[in-house]
């Protein structure tokens, strides 16, 4: 398909759910081009290593714009994520955020306050589940689209 799919995830502010990332990286690849898959990988400071911190911002701000869909993990809270989050707000993107409960942590108000099941869903999952759900919002996504 010809989807572009801008997935966010912590890079700056901690690296634990990398793996998760990762999982769900190889998922959306089924579906169209994955704009950062360096999100999900485990080097990804090698990858990014060159890039001065205007041009990662530019470069992802470019993508940000042009992605089809936006999807974030959101259990280990990012500025920049929640930065990506709101940029794309701003522009009338749908936002998807996948947030696992069993983490133990909380999700912040501004993120689980901005569901209104319609262009902007929050979804508690566990990653056995993840394939699941991203079907089903995928496929709703075309429909619409
Ligand atoms: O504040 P954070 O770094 O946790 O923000 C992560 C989010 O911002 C991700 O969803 C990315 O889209 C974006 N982002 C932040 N840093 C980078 C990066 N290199 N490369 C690509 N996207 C980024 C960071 C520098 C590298 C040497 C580790």
């Amino acid at each position: 398909s010809g989807l572009n799919i801008y997935f966010a995830g912590s890079i700056a502010a901690g690296r634990q759910d990398a793996d998760v990332y990762a999982k769900l990286v190889e998922i959306l690849k089924g579906y169209g081009t994955v704009l950062t898959e360096h999100v999900g990988s485990a080097n990804v400071e090698e990858l990014e290593k060159g890039l001065t911190n205007k041009g990662i911002h530019d470069r992802d701000i470019d993508w940000l714009v042009k992605t089809d869909v936006f999807i974030a993990e959101v259990t280990q809270p990012s500025l920049g994520v929640g930065y990506e989050i709101g940029r794309c707000v701003a522009m009338g993107k749908r936002v998807l955020c996948l947030f696992r409960p069993e983490s133990g942590k909380r999700l912040s108000s501004m993120i689980r306050g901005a569901d209104n099941g319609e262009r902007f869903k929050v979804v508690d999952y566990e990653l056995s589940r993840a394939e699941e759900i991203l079907k089903g919002y995928l496929s709703e996504f075309k429909k619409e689209f």
